[in-house]
Order: C-alpha cells, then sequence, then structure tokens
C-alpha cells in the first residue's frame, strides 16, 4: 500500500453503506438485484408514503426486519476488521453506518453512529418516543410513550428526513487524519458529499468497494473487490503501519 502518512493519533472515521452487509446475505439498494429493483423509493422509503399507506410500508420494514432472525444474519469479516481496528488504533475510530441491520455491534463496534437509523427500532410520529423493536409492526400498536395508537413507525430515516447525529458527524469528519468509505454507492447525500467536507482539511480519503463509486475521483486511495477481502486486507496495513 503507498504510505498514508497519517499519524496514529489522529481519528479514522469509517463510513459504511449496504456493501459491507452484502456478504453477510443482506441485500443492496441499487445493485442490479438491490432492493430498489423490486419496489419503488416513492412507495416506501418517504414520510409521505407513510401517510398514503402505512400499511404497505410496514409490510416492506416487516419483511425486511424478519429476514434479519430467519436468514440468521452475521456479521462477516469487514465488520469485524473494523473491529480490530477500533482496538488497535491509538487516535481512535468513529463508524458511521448508513445501514439499519446492527451487524456493526453485532461485530463488536463501541464508537458507532447509525445515521439512517435502526431497523430494530420503532418510533411514535406524535411523541418521538423510541423504543427497541424485533418483530413485526403495525397501525394496531399503542406507543407505550404517549398511549397514541397508529403513529409507530420504523426508526429508519427516508427520503427528505434529517439524517441522524449529522453534528456528531460533521464535526469526526473535520477532525479526523483518514476517512474511509467502504460498500457505498455514493447515491445519497449527505453521506456522499463526506469525501468532499474531509479534502478540505489534511485528512486522507480511502475507498474500498466492488467497483468505483460515483465519487470515486474524489479519493486519494481505492481499492476494489469484495468488502470480506479488501477491508481486513487493508486494515492489517494500516495497523502494519504502526509498527
Ligand atoms: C459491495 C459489495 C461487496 C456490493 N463488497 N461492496 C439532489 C441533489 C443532492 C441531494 C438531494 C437531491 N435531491 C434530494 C436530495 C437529498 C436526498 C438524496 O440524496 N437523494 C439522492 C437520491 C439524490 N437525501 C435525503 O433526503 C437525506 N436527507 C437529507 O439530505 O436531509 C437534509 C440534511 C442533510 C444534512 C444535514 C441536515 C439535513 C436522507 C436520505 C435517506 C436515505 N434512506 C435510505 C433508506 C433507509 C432505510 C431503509 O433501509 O429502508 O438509506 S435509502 C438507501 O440508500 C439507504 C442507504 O443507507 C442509502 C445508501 O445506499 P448505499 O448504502 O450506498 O447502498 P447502494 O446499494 O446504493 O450501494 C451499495 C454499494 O456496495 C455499491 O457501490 C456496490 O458496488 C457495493 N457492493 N457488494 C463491497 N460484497
Amino acid at each position: 500500500m503507498a504510505p498514508l502518512s497519517i499519524s496514529p493519533d489522529h481519528p479514522v472515521v469509517v463510513l459504511t453503506g449496504a456493501g459491507i452487509s452484502k456478504e453477510s446475505g443482506l441485500s443492496t439498494f441499487r445493485d442490479k438485484d438491490g432492493i430498489w429493483s423490486s419496489v419503488r423509493i416513492e412507495d416506501v422509503a418517504t414520510p409521505e408514503a407513510f401517510q398514503r399507506n402505512p400499511d404497505a410500508v410496514h409490510d416492506f420494514y416487516n419483511k425486511r426486519r424478519r429476514l434479519l432472525t430467519e436468514q440468521h444474519v452475521e456479521p462477516n469479516a469487514a465488520h469485524y476488521a473494523l473491529v480490530k481496528l477500533e482496538l488497535a488504533w491509538p487516535g481512535g475510530i468513529l463508524v458511521v453506518t448508513q445501514n439499519v441491520d446492527s451487524l456493526h455491534e453485532q461485530a463488536g463496534s463501541q464508537n458507532l453512529i447509525h445515521m439512517h437509523g435502526r431497523h430494530r427500532e420503532a418510533r411514535c410520529n406524535a411523541c418521538d418516543h423510541v423504543v427497541a423493536w424485533k418483530g413485526d409492526m403495525s397501525t394496531e400498536d399503542v406507543c407505550e410513550g404517549c398511549g397514541e395508537r397508529g403513529g409507530l413507525r420504523p426508526n429508519v430515516v427516508w427520503f427528505g428526513e434529517t439524517p441522524m447525529d449529522m453534528d456528531l458527524i460533521e464535526e469526526a469528519l473535520l477532525g479526523c487524519g483518514l476517512f474511509v468509505s467502504i460498500g457505498t454507492s455514493g447515491n445519497v447525500y449527505p453521506a456522499a458529499g463526506f469525501v468532499e467536507l474531509v479534502r478540505k482539511t489534511h485528512a486522507r480519503a480511502v475507498e474500498l468497494n466492488l467497483e468505483p463509486s460515483q465519487g470515486a475521483a474524489r479519493f486519494d486511495i481505492t481499492r476494489y473487490g469484495p468488502a470480506t477481502e479488501v477491508v481486513p486486507a487493508f486494515v492489517d496495513d494500516l495497523i502494519a503501519s504502526l509498527e
């Protein structure tokens, strides 16, 4: 690997997308066989869709939530490699995931932000109360915070909504020494713009993906291949640079 010349005392920020969970058996969104090839975004992933037809939106998310348990989806070597980096990197790492699965925390990542929310949480439209949710969700469910029926929705971020913890993420991006983007197509903002923000600083930017993303030209270093191969290899190189 070309020398990264980053100080070990500087934090690393890692952005992950659906590609990191693909080899665990979860679908991506925009690949040929991805989620958006069989369902329209406008029908399931906007607040307007939920207002128009909450049953259809619940059905879409219930099916995906069920898969997580029925398929025994487990973290893969890429998720574990990021835990290894977190334990080894003196400056610390923050994983910012766009994924709503819980594979990073199952692998053991500690410093983690779910910017697009979590599959296994429900949020009340009436009072914003958030609660862990493992089974199906429906318009019959009652919020345990305010007692309202019909307002519970998956605690995920739909198009047109503000992603979570943006202040923390921007602060981390502006203070990091290295930004690593893994398994994301670079189609969805604000995540797709993180590399541009980092380029305003002295930090280096690395893309690890199956193929070049939309923003590939903005990265200093790129490596392409399945996440279970390129992520552990990159992490090993990074840790070796400490010696
Ligand atoms: C592998 C692999 C393997 C495969 N190994 N790799 C016009 C211009 C600019 C912006 C906008 C615009 N119009 C509207 C907007 C904003 C809009 C947006 O970006 N739209 C675009 C479509 C243009 N964004 C928003 O509305 C966001 N909110 C917002 O901007 O608020 C304003 C604001 C910003 C900042 C501060 C304050 C306020 C919200 C976006 C919400 C996205 N939600 C979803 C659904 C979440 C819930 C759910 O799961 O159902 O999030 S959509 C979906 O896309 C999901 C993902 O997190 C997200 C990104 O997808 P990802 O992860 O990149 O997946 P793919 O499939 O696209 O790519 C997979 C990649 O993996 C590919 O590259 C493969 O090659 C690779 N791969 N196998 C390694 N084995």
